[in-house]
């Protein structure tokens, strides 16, 4: 019964506290302050929505857990205090049960809460499109990026990002960087390749990157669905230049794109830069002469 009420008395400050703080939440606030959110606008793809709602909830759960500890230590530290005159150990308390059972119960449930919903969303992200409207191919190179159209049959080279000329120290000529064009609202099938060592495919606004390997194709699938210019960049440290291994993304409209794949085919970029511009020639899968063992 006493505890009961201490329960309560505690649970009104921290209820007072949440509401307070999130009622004075704008949306980006309360989007976690992740990139490419806009008020009012629609979200950068079909799966932003789902990576900030799972990133907001979890720092919301963490952070009731979080007041709950700071309370109980500010209240222990104030309420045990040695007082004047004390001397000695305080009375040494252990195998309280029902704190026992309550400390493992709880991160449990934490741990497994955590896991089925990131599982959840992992699994409606990773799941690929029956039918994808458009099929792209990115192949990471130190330290650039070559863009495939795969159904369109063209394809466009990329440098690693230059120095602005005349510009600030440091400044890079954004005309210059790898562009990957993309129609808005269609089910997009990105097929990742390395043509040496590890790298990453990070569209920031994306909310979303993944490693690319050499010898072994990594997809991811997305529906673009605001229009727009996003940063992109290497997202795994890949040698001297990492950093100038940078790309843009640019949705268009559908007839933008048209347009853009007509211009790489005006430009003579038919065909697919395909894996024999890979520096290692000899791995598994690429069709070079395997060692024959001898006997
Ligand atoms: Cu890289």
């Amino acid at each position: 019964m006493r505890n009961n009420r201490r329960l309560r008395w505690a649970a009104i400050p921290i209820a007072a506290t949440l509401a307070v703080v999130l009622a004075g939440c704008t949306q980006a606030q309360l989007n976690g302050f992740l990139p490419g959110f806009v008020e009012g606008e629609n979200p950068v793809t079909s799966n932003t929505s789902m990576v900030s709602g799972l990133w907001t909830t979890s720092w919301i759960v963490l952070l009731i857990v979080g007041l709950i500890t700071w309370g109980l230590i500010i209240w222990a530290v104030i309420v045990y205090r040695r007082r004047k005159g004390q001397t000695g150990l305080p009375v040494q308390l252990r195998y309280n049960m029902p704190i026992e059972i309550f400390y493992t119960i709880v991160p449990l449930i934490l741990v497994l809460g955590f896991f089925a919903f990131t599982a959840r969303d992992q699994a409606a992200i990773e799941t690929p499109y029956a039918e994808p409207d458009v099929k792209v191919q990115v192949m990471a190179k130190q330290w650039a990026w070559d863009f495939n159209y795969t159904d369109e049959d063209v394809y466009s080279p990329g440098i690693q990002a230059q120095p602005a000329d005349g510009g600030e120290p440091g400044a890079i000529d954004e005309a210059g960087l790898p562009t990957l064009v993309l129609p808005v609202d269609k089910e997009i099938e990105i097929r990742l390749d390395s043509r040496d060592v590890i790298h990453s495919f990070w569209v920031i606004d994306f909310l979303y990157k993944k490693d690319m390997f050499p010898g072994k194709s990594n997809y991811m699938y997305v529906t673009p669905t605001k229009e727009g210019t996003y940063k992109g960049k290497c997202a795994e440290l890949c040698g001297e230049y990492h950093s100038l291994m940078l790309f843009n993304v640019e949705v268009v409209s559908q007839a933008e794109y048209d347009d853009y794949i007509q211009s790489l085919r005006d430009a003579g970029q038919e065909g697919q830069l395909g894996f024999e511009f890979d520096r290692n020639q000899n791995l598994p899968g690429t069709g070079a002469p395997e060692l024959k063992e001898e006997h």
